[in-house]
């Protein structure tokens, strides 16, 4: 029996007060209005950003269903969407692309004007939330909300995809690979036989890593303070792999000396102040590129002395590695079924969406690169 047009009741993991697990609860979920999409989800990764929703440190409308970095099949349609049809496979957007806004037309750029992630107000487009839960409104996250068997979202915030692609492993196209990847060959344009630095080599900088090695990167050495990270790190491309705790010398003066004057291109994906300021020092001064792929911590600013921009070097950063979404996810999902990348190195634990808590515990262990869940 069709469930277009009427209420599905589904699980989800709703988090009702920081600080506090996900609760596994039976919700509903209103049909699509116009110009938006129903989705069955079927896998979805947990990322950092989620946990941040958790700890108290994103600040996002409560209580909510979290999730972004996923991949499910389109259940039905609200009246006059085009992009996708029921039955579709998808990833849901936390960039929206509407096509429209300053951002969505010119060339570089993928924050549109109508992402939730600036301010989120953690509801759909039109102001309003699609999820109830024992008769209260549950918020949306980031223009997508995938800890659910059922979300919807705006047609603006889905990418329709290969028809045969593993949704258990492109989902991670959605936040994970995307962000990293992309930082490496959209925001700093990596260009081939470079030099390339990474600074931290969880599952982002493993992403910026591969990233790197697409371009054609003659050198990329990866700098972690735990060396459990470096076996990985060279199976996806790095060449070299070094912790700064090994020297006595700052980390920055040690990388110049490495690359004679100076890499092409340095990437932070720590999160960190004081490696963002190494990143930045360690590029050859007068064409140099360092990008900041990691969150800093909340309202800290770092020091930087001009002199080091004003030689020339470059000084970037983007969310989700700079790609427009809607026309970019399609085409990354096209080369993973080309071979042209794996995304297996990234997946440490696959799990059923109901033990959520667990993936949490992993991700704050450290012993997990990325658990996805299977609903
Ligand atoms: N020097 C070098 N490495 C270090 C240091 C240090 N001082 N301190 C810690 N590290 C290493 C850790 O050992 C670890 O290996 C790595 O840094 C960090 O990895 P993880 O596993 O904690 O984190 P990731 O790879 O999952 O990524 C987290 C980011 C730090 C990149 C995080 O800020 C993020 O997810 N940013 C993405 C921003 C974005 O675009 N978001 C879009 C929507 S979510
Ligand atoms: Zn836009
Ligand atoms: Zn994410």
């Amino acid at each position: 029996m069709s469930t277009a047009g009427k209420v599905i009741k589904c699980k989800a993991a709703v988090l009702w007060e920081v600080k506090k697990p996900f609760s596994i609860e039976e919700v509903e979920v209103a049909p699509p209005k116009a110009h938006e999409v129903r989705i069955k989800m079927v896998a979805s990764g947990v990322c950092r950003t989620d946990d941040h929703v958790a700890t108290g440190s994103f600040v996002t409308p409560l209580p909510v269903i979290v999730g972004h970095e996923a991949a499910g099949i389109v259940e039905s349609i609200g009246e006059g969407v085009t992009a996708v049809k029921p039955g579709d496979k998808v990833i849901p957007l936390v960039n929206p692309q509407c096509g429209k806004c300053s951002v969505c037309k010119h060339p570089e750029g993928n924050l549109c004007s109508k992402n939730d992630l600036s301010m989120p107000r953690g509801t759909m487009q039109d102001g309003t939330t699609r999820f109830t839960c024992k008769g209260k409104a549950i918020n949306h996250f980031i223009s997508t909300s995938t800890f659910t068997q059922y979300t919807v979202v705006d047609e603006i915030s889905v990418a329709k995809i290969d028809p045969a692609s593993p949704l258990e492993k492109v989902c991670l196209i959605g936040c994970a690979f995307s962000t990293g990847y992309g930082s490496a060959v959209q925001v700093a344009k990596v260009t081939p036989g470079s030099t390339c630095v990474v600074f931290g080599l969880g599952g982002v900088g493993l992403a910026v890593v591969m990233g790197c090695k697409a371009a054609g990167a003659a050198r990329i050495i990866g700098v972690d303070t735990n060396k459990d990270k470096y076996a990985k790190a060279k199976q996806v491309g790095a060449t070299e792999c070094i912790n700064p705790k090994d020297f006595k010398k700052p980390i920055h003066e040690v990388l110049i000396e490495m690359s004679h004057g100076g890499v092409d291109f340095s990437f932070e994906v720590v999160g960190r102040l004081d490696t963002m300021e190494a990143a930045l020092a360690c590029v050859q001064e007068a064409y140099g590129i360092s990008v900041v792929v990691g969150v800093p911590p909340d309202s800290q600013n770092v020091s930087v002395n001009p002199m080091l921009l004003l030689t020339g070097r470059t000084w970037k950063g983007a969310i989700l590695g700079g790609f427009k979404c809607k026309d970019t996810f399609p085409r990354l999902v096209s080369d993973f079924m080309a071979k042209k990348f794996s995304l297996d190195p990234l997946i440490s634990h696959v799990l059923p969406f109901e033990k959520i808590n667990e993936a949490f515990d992993l991700l704050r262990s450290g012993k997990s690169i990325r658990t996805v869940l299977r609903f």
